[in-house]
């Protein structure tokens, strides 16, 4: 009776043991996911039809965006359910660039999409000819500005292309 008594209660410090050195490991785990949108520094440059119109580092994390003619709409990874957690994306970074340099961008909010199409950068807009083509490290973004994850480091670019 007595060796089983001790055994349990072994077994209950072993239990209790465990309990307490994995709690802290699942809460570490829960936070990590949490930082998703934490802000990351990228280069934002805007090439127009003739030059650059823009070119600085940026600190940028996902959030809600206003435009003109699109209305207020979130820019963080989690549209179109891109993403299960908010992050940093390319438009939101333009949107930093443009209220912290004092210039505007105009974009027409597609609910299909979930997204803004960004047609007006510094007053330059695509004219029926050309579009603001998104790319990230040199490759065009496979969705729209406000699904696309940037890190990082990045070199996000608003280019103006035509047809
Ligand atoms: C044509 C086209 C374009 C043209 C539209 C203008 C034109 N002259 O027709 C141009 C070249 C401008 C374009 C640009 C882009 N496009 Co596009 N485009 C298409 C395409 C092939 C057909 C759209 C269409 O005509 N639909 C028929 C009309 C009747 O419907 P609509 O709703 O009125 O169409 C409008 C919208 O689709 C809008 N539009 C076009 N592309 C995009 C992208 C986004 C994110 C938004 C919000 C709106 C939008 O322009 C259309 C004409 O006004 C679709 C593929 C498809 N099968 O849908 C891709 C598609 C919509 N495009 C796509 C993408 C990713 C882009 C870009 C983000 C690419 C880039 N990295 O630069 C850019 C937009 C950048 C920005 N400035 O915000 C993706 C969107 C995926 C997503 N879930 O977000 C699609 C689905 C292609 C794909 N990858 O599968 N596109």
């Amino acid at each position: 009776m007595g060796t089983t008594l001790l055994r349990r209660t072994a077994l209950t410090t072993a239990a209790l043991g465990l309990a307490l050195t994995a709690a802290p490991a699942v809460a570490q785990a829960q936070t990590a996911a949490a930082f998703t949108n934490a802000p990351v520094r990228v280069t934002v440059t805007v090439q127009g039809p003739d030059g650059l119109l823009f070119q600085k580092k940026v600190f940028t994390w996902g959030h809600d965006v206003t435009t003109a003619t699109g209305g207020t709409h979130k820019c963080d990874g989690t549209n179109g359910s891109a993403h299960a957690t908010k992050v940093p994306t390319p438009t939101a970074a333009l949107d930093h660039a443009a209220k912290r340099n004092g210039f505007t961008w105009d974009g027409t909010w597609y609910a299909s999409f979930d997204d803004f199409s960004v047609d007006t950068v510094k007053g330059v807009s695509g004219g029926g000819s050309a579009y603001w083509s998104i790319s990230v490290n040199g490759t065009p973004t496979p969705v729209g500005g406000c699904q696309f994850e940037i890190e990082n480091g990045d070199q996000v670019a608003f280019t103006w292309t035509s047809f």
